[in-house]
C-alpha cells in the first residue's frame, strides 16, 4: 500500500479535484515574510542576520534557539524575540504567523527586555516543510497549526484515565498520511489496563492494536510509571526518537510529558502528580521544542480536547484511511461518499470484513463532522 502523498497529488490531478488551500494573510505580506530565495538568504547571513529555530511561542515573546547548522542547536540557551515591526500587525491577526518548529532569520537587538536572555527580532521565516494543523477550536474556518518542520508524529493515548478514543487516533493518522509524516501510536498506562477487570475492554484494546499494526502502523504498548527518568531511557523510546523532530500529541493527562522526561530533555517537563484529567486543566501550558539526550528533538504539546480536520473531500479523506485506497474509484457513483450509496465498494469491503466497521464509522464521523470534538473527555 503506497503511503506517498505525491501519489495522491497525481491522483487528484488526474481526477481534476481542486484541493482547498488556506489563504490566511495577505499574499504580499506572506511573500515578504517568507524567505524562499536561497541566494538572498546567503547574502543576509553574510550581513549579520542569523538562522534560528522557534522553540516556544508565548503571548508577547517568541523563544528561539540559534541554529547555525541544521539541527545544531541548544534548546535551553534561548533568545527572546519579537517579530519585526513591519509584520507586527500580521502577527496579531494571524494565529499561525510563527509556530514552534519554524526556521526563522533574525537580527540581534541592542537592548534586551530581560536580564536573562539576549534579544533579537524575527525578520523572515523560511518555508515550512511539514506542519500539523487542525480547525481552530476558537474560530471556525481558521486553521491552527500545532507545529512545523517535524519529521515524525507520535500519537499518545492512554488505555484508561483518560480512556482511549480510537476516533481521535484516526484523525491524527489521516492528517499524518496527507502530510507524509510517519505516525506512531503509543498506548500508555499499560499498568491500568492490566488492573482492568473488564475482559471485553481488554479484548477491544487487543483487537484495535492488531488492527493498526496490520495497517502498517507501529503501535507501542507502554507504561511510564514504573520507569524513572534518572535511569537510561528504554531502548524502544531511545531508538524511536533519535534523529527525528517528533511532535507528540494526545489528550491531556495521557502521559506525553512523562514520556518526554524518560528521554531526558534539556528541560524537564512538568508532570501533574494528581491525575490531571480529574482536575480538568492542562499541566503543559505551552508547546515547546526540546533537545533530547539522544540528539533527537521532541515537541511536547499541551493536551488537546479536539482535533477537527480542516475540511476534506470524501476522496481526500478516504486516502487518509490506508485500507480504503484499493477501493477508491470502484463504486457505482463517482461522487460516492461511502455512506449508504448502492454498489459502494467500500461499504461492500466493510461487510466482507476487509475494512473494519469501526474505522469506517470513524471515517463517517469525520466526513459528516459529527462528534466534532472527537475524543473530548468531559468531567463527570
Ligand atoms: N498509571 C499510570 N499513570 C501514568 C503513566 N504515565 C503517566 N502517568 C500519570 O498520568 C498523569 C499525567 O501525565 P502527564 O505526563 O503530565 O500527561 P500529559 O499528557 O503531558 O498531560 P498535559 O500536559 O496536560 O497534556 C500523571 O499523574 C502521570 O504520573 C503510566 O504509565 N501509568
Ligand atoms: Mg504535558
Amino acid at each position: 500500500m503506497s503511503r506517498k502523498k505525491k501519489d495522491f497529488d497525481d491522483y487528484v490531478k488526474s481526477e481534476k479535484i481542486r484541493k482547498k488551500s488556506s489563504k490566511s494573510f495577505a499574499e504580499q505580506d506572506k511573500k515578504d515574510f517568507v524567505m524562499d530565495d536561497k541566494k538572498e538568504l546567503k547574502e543576509l547571513l553574510k550581513e549579520g542576520y542569523f538562522l534560528a529555530r522557534v522553540v516556544e511561542v508565548q503571548k508577547k515573546y517568541v523563544f528561539l534557539a540559534p541554529e547555525e547548522k541544521e539541527l545544531d542547536m541548544d534548546t535551553r540557551d534561548v533568545w527572546l524575540s519579537t517579530v519585526a515591526k513591519k509584520f507586527l500587525q500580521n502577527q496579531r491577526s494571524e494565529r499561525n504567523f510563527i509556530v514552534v518548529g519554524d526556521k526563522v532569520v533574525c537580527l540581534s537587538s541592542k537592548h534586551s527586555d530581560s536580564e536573562e536572555f539576549p534579544q533579537c527580532t524575527i525578520e523572515y521565516r523560511l518555508p515550512r516543510e511539514t506542519q500539523i494543523s487542525r480547525v481552530d477550536p476558537l474560530v471556525v474556518n481558521r486553521e491552527h497549526i500545532l507545529a512545523s518542520n517535524l519529521t515524525q508524529l507520535v500519537i499518545v493515548a492512554s488505555y484508561l484515565s483518560p480512556p482511549v478514543r480510537w476516533g481521535l487516533i484516526d484523525r491524527f493518522l489521516v492528517h499524518a498520511e496527507h502530510e507524509q509524516i510517519t505516525p506512531i501510536i503509543i498506548l500508555n498506562k499499560k499498568d491500568l489496563l492490566e488492573e482492568e477487570t473488564s475482559e471485553s475492554f481488554k479484548k477491544e484494546c487487543e483487537e484495535e492494536e492488531k488492527l493498526y499494526t496490520d495497517l502498517g502502523y507501529q503501535v507501542i504498548s507502554f507504561e511510564t510509571l514504573s520507569l524513572s527518568s534518572k535511569k537510561k531511557p528504554p531502548k524502544i523510546l531511545h531508538d524511536l526518537f533519535k534523529e527525528h523532530i517528533t511532535l507528540i500529541v494526545g489528550h491531556s493527562g495521557v502521559g506525553k510529558s512523562s514520556i518526554t522526561n524518560l528521554l531526558r530533555p534539556e528541560i524537564e517537563q512538568d508532570v501533574e502528580e494528581l491525575e490531571i484529567f480529574k482536575k480538568g486543566r492542562h499541566t503543559t501550558t505551552y508547546t515547546s521544542l526540546l533537545k533530547l539526550e539522544n540528539g533527537g528533538f521532541i515537541i511536547d504539546t499541551p493536551g488537546i480536547r479536539s482535533f477537527t480536520l480542516t475540511e476534506l473531500e470524501p476522496i481526500q479523506l478516504c486516502w487518509g484511511f490506508v485500507e480504503m485506497r484499493p477501493y477508491l474509484n470502484q463504486c457505482r457513483y463517482r461522487a460516492c461518499r461511502h455512506s449508504n450509496e448502492p454498489d459502494c465498494a467500500i461499504i461492500q469491503a466493510v461487510s466482507d470484513k476487509k475494512i473494519s466497521a469501526r474505522r469506517h464509522q470513524s471515517y463517517l464521523n469525520i466526513l459528516f463532522n459529527t462528534q466534532r470534538r472527537e475524543g473530548r473527555y468531559t468531567l463527570e
